[in-house]
């Protein structure tokens, strides 16, 4: 279980920009159960404390104004080695240097506004799908 479970947002871009079926339909194809999931939009104050470890970067003011600009779709996502599966399914931060056929490289609109998050840790996916979950909402 310990390896079995990653947590992903897919961005308002991607969401504004009507990508949300494809990339979900992307992630079912790659092997992934989806566990739990709802779309909702973050206050600024709950998408500050959601990247609350990147504060000091200087594009943190940017991202989380960015990342309550609009609706998103939370969600966990169950598969062995999931965290690094995921990772590889989405691509490089920067969709310009993210491989072919990723979602980032298909569907990120530069390294801000980049269509999906995928936690980088077994330990801070289970910290972020909390973040978003009650347990009543995970299935
Ligand atoms: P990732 O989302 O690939 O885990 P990260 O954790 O380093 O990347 O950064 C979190 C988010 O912050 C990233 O998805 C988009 C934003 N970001 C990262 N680097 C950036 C940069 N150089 N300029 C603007 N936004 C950036
Ligand atoms: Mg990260």
């Amino acid at each position: 279980m310990a390896n079995n479970i990653t947590f992903t947002m897919i961005k308002p871009d991607a969401v504004a920009a009507g990508h949300t079926g494809a990339i979900l339909a992307q992630i079912a194809a790659a092997g992934f159960r989806i566990s739990a999931m709802k779309m909702t939009q973050l206050s600024p104050a709950k998408a500050g404390e959601f990247y609350e470890v990147h504060k000091e970067r200087p594009f943190y003011g940017e991202l989380v104004d960015f990342m309550s600009s609009g609706p998103i779709v939370a969600a966990i996502l169950e598969k062995t080695n999931a965290v690094e599966d995921f990772r590889k399914l989405i691509g490089a931060t920067d969709p310009s240097k993210a491989e072919p056929g990723t979602i980032r490289a298909l569907y990120a609109k530069n390294v801000g506004e980049n269509a999906v998050h995928g936690s980088d840790s077994d330990e801070n996916a289970l910290i972020e799908g909390a973040f978003h979950f009650a347990g009543v909402e995970k299935f």
